[in-house]
């Protein structure tokens, strides 16, 4: 029986395919890249407890905008990223050097393509399956995606030095066609690389357009992939339900109270209690870590003020504990700027009502930008750490 052929790089050969075609690809899925990457720095950031300096409280939709073009850039990425490797494959199959030196130089190229390769799509698929609920992985998502991002851009940097003098001859020309090469391709009747080109980029535009209505209002009804309908009560989308934290039952307690904690100062408030206090009304937007978002306005009781009940200093972090029983985020931490900024309330209403159970009745945190899984829903302590 005789071995089928080993395929070579001939084996997969168009004339579509063009290093001019792949340097323009990749200058906008690198675009893209960087993007991701920046607004993903910051959405960390925003995450930590630690950090040496805390996001500021304005604009109010800072991360509404960063966190928006996190997942956007991302998935503007998808499709390019799949054109590229399209019109790189077949160099997965081209002849291995002989020469020891010029084998090193390949290897160490390749294998630093591989890594970029695999971190990309990690990324990008893993990005997309958080955006989706979809967690088929039992590793952390945050610390995890951090890590490979900065492996991704490291081999990227590489990348893009490597192939820069590619780059610049690519930009340098119009893009050439087949027909108009030294050597035509006569019986070529595929698409122009203009053409594979703007697909390409079409593709992109239609894929960011399918998402943006996670952010953009006016755009929900448009947008298929938008995993938030943008219809939950009170015309804000809910993301854990309160079946899902296990509070249906201690959320509608009758002796339910809030607790504020400094030292060995203690006070307790029902929610007629919180009612009878003086009322503030703000318009806040919820960001979510998985890009949707959207404006509400909000009544209750300022931050700062119950904070003084209990005479806390002013440079304090605030632990904040919820009913919740089940799954992360039931207890969370708020930076003393962000829980004495005037706009920081535990709000009590949602556009006009008393808040649903879903959105955290009786009451919650909301605070001027930050990532939405820190407007703590059900709030029953805030303790004051020292
Ligand atoms: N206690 C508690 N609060 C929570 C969460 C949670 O899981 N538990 N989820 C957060 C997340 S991820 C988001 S985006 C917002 C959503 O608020 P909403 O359901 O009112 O829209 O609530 C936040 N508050
Ligand atoms: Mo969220």
């Amino acid at each position: 029986m005789r071995r089928p052929p080993v395929p070579t790089e001939a084996s997969f050969a168009s004339p579509a395919r063009h290093e001019a075609l792949t340097a323009r690809i990749g200058t906008y899925l690198g675009i893209a890249f960087g993007l991701c990457f920046a607004t993903g720095l910051i959405s960390h950031w925003y995450y930590l407890y630690d950090a040496p300096f805390f996001p500021p409280t304005h604009p109010v939709w800072g991360y509404r905008i960063t966190q928006g073009v996190h997942i956007l850039s991302g998935i503007a990425a998808i499709p390019l990223l799949l054109v590229k490797l399209w019109s790189v494959y077949p160099k997965l199959f081209a002849a291995i050097p002989r020469d020891r030196r010029l084998l090193a130089l390949d290897l160490a190229e390749k294998g630093s393509i591989a890594v970029l390769v695999a971190s990309s799509i990690f990324q990008l698929a893993m990005g997309l399956a958080n955006q989706a609920h979809w967690y088929p992985f039992s590793f952390s998502f945050r610390s995890t995606h951090y890590a490979v991002a900065w492996i991704a851009i490291g081999s990227l940097v590489v990348h893009i030095a490597v192939k820069l003098p590619i780059i610049r001859r690519a930009w340098a020309a119009p893009l050439p066609e087949p027909g108009n090469e030294p050597e035509p391709d006569a019986s070529y009747a595929g698409p122009s690389r203009r053409t594979i080109l703007r697909t390409a980029l079409l593709a992109s535009g239609v894929a960011v357009l399918a998402a943006a209505g996670n952010t953009v209002p006016w755009l929900r009804r448009i947008s298929v992939f938008a995993v938030r309908d943008g219809e939950g009560p009170q015309g804000v989308p809910i993301n854990r339900s309160a079946v899902a934290a296990g509070v249906t039952e201690t959320a509608r307690a009758n002796d339910f109270e809030v607790t504020l904690l400094h030292g060995d100062r203690e006070v307790a408030l029902t929610r007629a209690q919180l009612e009878s206090m003086t009322q503030r009304t703000e318009s806040l937007p919820i960001a979510c870590v998985e890009g949707w978002s959207a404006s509400a306005t909000w009544s209750g009781v300022r931050f700062s003020e119950l904070l003084d009940l209990v005479e806390a200093p002013k440079d304090a972090n605030i632990k904040v504990t919820s009913l919740q029983t089940k799954g992360a985020f039931g207890v969370t931490q708020i930076p003393a700027p962000s829980a004495r900024d005037p706009r920081t309330l535990l709000a009590l209403q949602l556009n006009g009502g008393d808040l649903t159970i879903d959105h955290g009745f009786p009451c919650r945190l909301i605070a001027p930008n930050r990532p939405g899984v820190f407007q703590t829903k059900w709030v029953t302590e805030l303790e004051v750490l020292s």
